[in-house]
């Protein structure tokens, strides 16, 4: 009998085999349609394929993509764990909005995990859970070590294609490997056919979890780059906490720089935007304004 086509997902690429896992959970490992080869199929794309048995399979055409990260390259990115330390490394909070802002602007929903939750809590993370909750940002309490908050983390990822951001020794890979204890048995087997980590050249991979939702293996924004084509007119939109003073602006396209009668100034004033928060937007807005002069 001939089988039915499948509504997949691709895991990971790896030496010409696309591994797809079907809407049922099960993993095929596939070629690609001569058809669909001169398309650039990418992890994270939603494919339809035509098994071949229960763990073979062709793709046969590649679904519309709803987004695409570069570095690594990654398609339908829903979610970014944005992953900071209660303490060792203490959080800069530079970093944290300027992912927000990365994040924001390419229209993914960020959730700030705050990891190492066994160690005493720093005063810069102490300001993050009272400064970023109240803009209404989730955040999660993890302790990669003593293995608390996992299921919170496992309930934002459940139906979504997830990646891990923030700067290093956060404890982005112990909080996967944490998680990847939960994994489907099947991932474990493509793994070790596939004989993962024996090899120099790293593909990204998602991992399935068992809870649903996928997370990505490997860090999906840089902690330094802000995105080319950010004006600096939007940049005050990624600052939810910015909305409603700026109505108060006596211009309509003011920068809540260096106007005359700015509400977001009087809101700094007034205690209603925190200092840190503005002092980020304006040295980030500077940054932008300087790129803007150097390629116009
Ligand atoms: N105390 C504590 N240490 C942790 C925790 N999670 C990770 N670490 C440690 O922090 C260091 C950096 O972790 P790693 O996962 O490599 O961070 P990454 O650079 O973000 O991937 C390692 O020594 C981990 O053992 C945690 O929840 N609590
Ligand atoms: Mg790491
Ligand atoms: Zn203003």
């Amino acid at each position: 009998m001939p089988h039915q086509p499948v509504n997949g997902l691709i895991l990971k690429k790896y030496s010409g085999f696309y591994y797809v896992q079907g809407e049922a959970g099960q993993i095929y490992e596939c070629k690609l349609r001569g058809k669909v080869k001169k398309q650039v199929v990418l992890t994270g794309d939603r494919v339809l394929i035509t098994p071949l048995d229960e763990t073979h399979g062709i793709i046969e055409r590649l679904e519309p993509r709803a987004n695409e990260l570069y570095r690594p390259r990654i398609a339908n990115v829903d979610l970014v764990l944005i992953v900071m330390a209660y303490n060792r490394p203490e959080p800069v909070p530079m970093l944290l909005d300027r992912l927000l802002i990365l994040i924001l602007h390419a229209g993914l929903t960020p959730v700030i995990v705050l990891n190492k939750c066994d160690l005493e809590a720093s005063q810069k993370a102490v300001d993050i859970m009272r400064i970023y909750k109240a803009l209404g940002f989730e955040i999660i309490h993890t302790s990669a070590k003593q293995r608390c908050g996992l299921e919170q983390l496992l309930t934002a990822v459940k139906g979504k294609i997830a990646v891990f951001a923030g700067p290093s020794g956060t404890g982005k890979s112990t909080l996967l490997n944490s998680l990847v204890d939960n994994l489907a048995i099947k991932t474990q087997e493509v793994s070790a056919k596939i004989g993962r980590g024996r090899h120099t050249t790293r593909h990204v991979e998602l991992y399935p979890m068992e809870s649903g939702g996928w997370i990505a293996d490997t860090p999906g924004f840089s902690v330094l780059d802000l995105p080319e084509d950010l004006s600096s007119r939007q940049l005050g939109a990624y600052y939810p906490e910015f909305a409603q003073p700026a109505g108060e602006c006596r211009f309509q396209n003011c920068l809540h720089y260096r106007e005359v009668e700015c509400g977001v100034k009087q809101a700094l004033e007034n205690g209603q935007v925190a200092q840190l928060r503005y002092h980020n937007y304006i040295a980030v807005l500077e940054e932008v304004m300087r790129n803007e002069r150097c390629y116009r």
